[in-house]
């Protein structure tokens, strides 16, 4: 019996001195103390070893000691409240798992690069809608019509409705802007236009554009041309050359076709210039003074040039990718090799 209140006075000492610092700790002092195999069961267990007549007074002694270790564990567990039970289990300090971002698709790239020049040069950026009528896509912009790009084979029409088709430009954004008779105008307009082609290398039914439209009074043949000129230098490097080769479009008189110098063989002839030196990227002219008119702007007064590129070329260009169906095909391994620098 002395033996044994000793070893208990022991204990109420130790526990007197245990220090709460976490909940790793906790459970440990549980398990000592109050678990089945712990030490309060077992001081209960040497019941049976005290002489009868001791049995009351040790009987208190142990209930008193139980309760004892129980309050300090339950003090104990209080004051972990929470969330700072949890710091003792994950570092809140360590840097997060790093997440895999996506990479912009080229066509974006070259896209965004060429509206921000166009921005720089007071160009703002105009959009409008993919399915489009006959008037917006064709008739306003002076293709007759019988004009083959009218074609069935050229253009998606839609089956509820002949009159509604898939724009095969965007066009159709600038006629729409027109229409709304705020001069001057001065915008580019990228967006995505289909064509019934037959898929492969070079073709596919749906490819991107940006087109540019300025009207105002006095705009010349010259403020195009020193607009590309200034479009390519940004674009491809200042030593690029320009030329200008005559050309026929229905919305535009006189039409041209630009081609730049070879970025590849600097103009000395290789397979991507097809040994001419040169490169053909973007289609333009003076707006026709029909197409004005058609949009109840006065051809008398107002005067504006256009042009139209296709993205796809000039990406092709730019990162010598010979093949147009990997711009739609999302491969990762051909999409991840572009950075988003814009
Ligand atoms: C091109 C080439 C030349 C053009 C003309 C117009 C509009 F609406 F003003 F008449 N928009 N785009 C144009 C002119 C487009 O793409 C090769």
């Amino acid at each position: 019996m002395e033996n044994l209140l000793s070893q208990i006075a022991a204990y109420k000492q130790e526990i007197e001195n245990t220090q709460a610092n976490g909940s790793a700790n906790l459970e440990e002092y549980r398990i000592r103390f109050l678990g089945t195999k712990g030490i309060v069961k077992a001081m209960f267990g040497e019941m049976k070893n005290v002489p009868a007549e001791q049995k009351k007074e040790f009987g208190a002694i142990l209930n008193e000691f139980k309760q004892f270790a129980e309050a300090k564990y339950e003090s104990w567990k209080a004051s972990f409240s929470g969330p700072d039970e949890l710091t003792n289990e994950i570092d809140l300090t360590l840097p997060g798992d790093p997440m895999n971002l996506g990479s912009r698709h080229p066509i974006s790239l070259v896209r965004n690069e060429i509206i921000s020049i166009f921005r720089r040069l007071g160009f703002s950026v105009a959009e409008g809608p993919e399915v489009e009528d006959d008037w917006h896509n064709f008739t306003a912009l002076n293709l007759p019509e019988n004009h083959p790009a009218r074609d069935m084979q050229d253009t998606f029409y839609l089956n509820q409705n002949p009159d509604w088709l898939l724009r095969t430009h965007t066009s159709n954004v600038q006629v729409r802007e027109m229409e709304k008779g705020k001069l001057p105008i001065r915008i580019v307009c990228p967006g995505r236009v289909y064509r019934n082609e037959t898929i492969s290398a070079r073709a596919h039914c749906f490819f991107h554009q940006v087109e540019g439209l300025y009207i105002d009074e006095h705009v010349s043949f010259a403020d195009l041309k020193q607009t590309l000129y200034f479009f390519v230098q940004e674009l491809f490097g200042r030593d690029v050359k320009i030329r200008f080769r005559p050309s026929y479009f229905p919305f535009t008189e006189p039409s041209a076709e630009m081609d730049i110098s070879c970025l590849l063989c600097n103009g000395k002839g290789c397979n991507v210039c097809k040994n001419t030196g040169w490169v053909e990227i973007l289609g333009c002219g003076m707006v026709h003074p029909q197409v004005l008119e058609n949009c109840s702007i006065d051809s008398n007064k107002f005067t504006g040039f256009a042009f139209g590129m296709g993205i796809e070329r000039i990406t092709m260009l730019k990162h010598q990718i010979n093949d147009l169906r990997l711009f739609s095909e999302n491969d990762v391994r051909f999409l991840q090799q572009f950075t988003a620098s814009l």
